[in-house]
Parts: structure tokens; sequence; C-alpha cells
């Protein structure tokens, strides 16, 4: 492809609360198993940018946190990111879930939202999990937006499925304006590979891990070099915010670990098609998401967002 030509171009948020599907219709653009997806809230911690590219345009989404109540310093963070995600975009996607759009709380969208002179369209989520009446769900979904919030258009999408993507992604593409591409065709993120193997990590945490274990849980990569015979070391921590939690963590003679480990090492083989050594320490920072240094050592920064 000629990078030179003009092509439609330009920057996509996807925001919604926590579990909508966000992370997941990223991935349904880009590439399975970009962006870390689980059944538990607050899966995504950290503005993601995946970038799709084909012959007549560059889009780059940006995914989110979900949006929620802030307790601690990490959600200021995370709140912080979905703000500063709404910023010289030039189109918003609300990704809301088909399932619990009834009882869901979008206070805080509407809020968002009201704010921002972006285009915006919405996508309702998992429509795989009923059969449905477009016009009853769109008449449900429109009495928990704000009036002043208006929507170009509005998809019934399957992430999971990836229906209707296609027809979402046409639909962007026209509303973009021309100009280069930002990126190189190849990047499908600007995300550093060490962070996402992090984020692999925490994913297997969020899948084995129950209650409010994972939540606690941030992972370091602390190295990640090649050695001669073309396997990957990796060696991370798994930090979390107590002695109790860190014995499960561990598991009875190491059980839970090893399991963590195996399934980590099996999903960053896949990513980046290499094998992989993987060593795991769990280490114990108490109260990490109130402490800024700490956040900070452990890439949450909020004059970097
Ligand atoms: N059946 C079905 N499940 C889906 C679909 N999209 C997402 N899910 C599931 O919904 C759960 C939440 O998906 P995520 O993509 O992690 O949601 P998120 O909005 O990124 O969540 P946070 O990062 O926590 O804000 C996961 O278990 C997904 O597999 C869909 O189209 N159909
Ligand atoms: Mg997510």
């Amino acid at each position: 492809m000629e990078t030179s030509r003009l092509v439609k171009t330009g920057f996509v948020s996807i925001i919604g609360l926590p579990n909508a599907g966000k992370s997941s219709f990223l991935n349904a653009i880009i590439k399975d198993n970009l962006a870390i997806t689980s059944k538990k809230p607050q899966t995504t911690r950290k503005n993601l940018k995946g970038i799709y590219n084909d012959n007549d345009s560059q889009i780059i989404f940006v995914d989110t946190p979900g949006v929620h109540k802030v307790k601690n310093k990490l959600d200021d963070y995370m709140e912080k990111s979905i703000s500063k995600s709404m910023d010289n975009i030039d189109l918003i996607t609300v990704i809301v879930d088909v399932m619990t759009i009834d009882n869901d709380n979008i206070d805080k969208i509407n809020d968002l939202l009201i704010k921002s002179s972006a285009k915006k369209v919405l996508i309702i989520n998992k429509c795989d999990l009923l059969e449905y009446n477009e016009n009853d769900i769109i008449d449900k979904v429109k009495i928990k937006f704000d009036k002043r919030v208006l929507f170009e258009k509005i998809f019934f999408v399957s992430s999971l499925k990836k229906k209707n993507i296609n027809k979402v992604i046409e639909f962007i593409k026209n509303e973009l304006p021309e100009g280069h591409r930002y990126y190189d065709e190849e990047y499908m993120t600007d995300e550093p590979t060490k962070q996402i193997v992090a984020d692999i990590i925490r994913q297997q945490c969020l899948y084995k891990l129950n209650k409010e274990i994972p939540h606690g849980i941030v992972i370091v990569v602390n190295k990640m070099k090649k050695s001669k015979t073309k396997c990957m070391n990796i060696d991370a921590d798994i930090i979390c915010e107590k002695a109790s939690h860190k014995s499960i963590i561990i598991g009875k003679s190491g059980t839970m670990i090893k399991n963590i480990g195996t399934g980590a090492r099996i999903a960053i083989e896949k990513f980046i098609d290499c094998k992989v050594n993987l060593k795991l320490n769990v280490i114990i920072k108490e109260n990490w998401r109130d402490e800024n240094t700490l956040l900070i050592n452990y890439g949450f920064d909020t004059k970097l967002i």
C-alpha cells in the first residue's frame, strides 16, 4: 500500500460502562486478543489504541476503561483517561450492552457526551444473546440518553460473533476527513509489547482469581529478552495488596500460580508468535492503588495520559 496518498483518517474513541464490550469491539475490528477482555468489570485500565488500515482509510480507535465510580487514585487515573480519549477526537462510539441497558446507570456517560462536540455513533452490543425487535430496543435505549445527545447512527452489533462490524467501519470511514496516515500500515497499536504482555498476564489473573483479588493486582514486566535458542525469557511481578491475597495467588503447593503462568505463557506465545519462558514472582504492595509514586512506577501517571 502507498503511504503518501490521501485516505480517510481520524481518531475514534470507544466509551461505555464496564463490561459493555468495548475491548471486544476493538478486538473485532483489529485483532483478537489485542485488548484484554473479561467478565469482570474494570478489566481495561488504560487507553489502548488499535489502528485499523485498509486501502482507503486508517482509523485509530481508542479503547478506554469503563465509566465507573471513583474510589481510589487508580480509578481517578482511569476516569481522566476516558475524558482524555475524547479530546480532539473525530468521532465517539458509545457501546451499550443490550442485555443490561434497562438497569444501567449512564448519567456519567451522558455528562461526558453532552460536553463533546464530536460526532457520535451508538453501538448496541451483544446482540447474539437475544432475539430482538430493533425499534423496541431503540426506544429503550433512547430514554436512557439525554435529549442533547444526538447519534448520527445506531448499530446492532455482536463483537463476539463479528456481526455488523464491517458496516460500522464503512459508516465511520465516510464520516472521517481525508488526510495522510498517522501511523505506518504495519502497526496495529502503538502500545509497547511489554505492556500487552503485562495485560495478558493480568487477564489470566482475572480469569482464575475471584472476588476483589484481581482488582488489586498489577503486573510489572521486568525483563523480556530473546535467548540464543530464540525463546523469549520473560520475568514479571504480580503485585497484590495483601498477604492473604498472595497466598491465594500462589495457591496450595503453587498450583494457582502455575495455572496462571501456563495460561499466560500460551496466550503470550500466540500473541508474539515465539516460544516463551515465563517466570512470575508475587509481591505485596499494600494500598498501591492510592499511592502516587507506586501508581507512576506501574505506568498510571496522569501527566502522561
Ligand atoms: N455474547 C457476547 N458477549 C460479549 C460480546 N462482547 C463482549 N462480550 C463479553 O462481555 C464481557 C465484557 O467484555 P469486555 O470487552 O471486556 O468489556 P469492556 O467494556 O471492555 O469492559 P471493561 O474493560 O471492564 O470496561 C466479556 O466476557 C466478553 O466476552 C458480544 O458481542 N456477545
Ligand atoms: Mg475493556
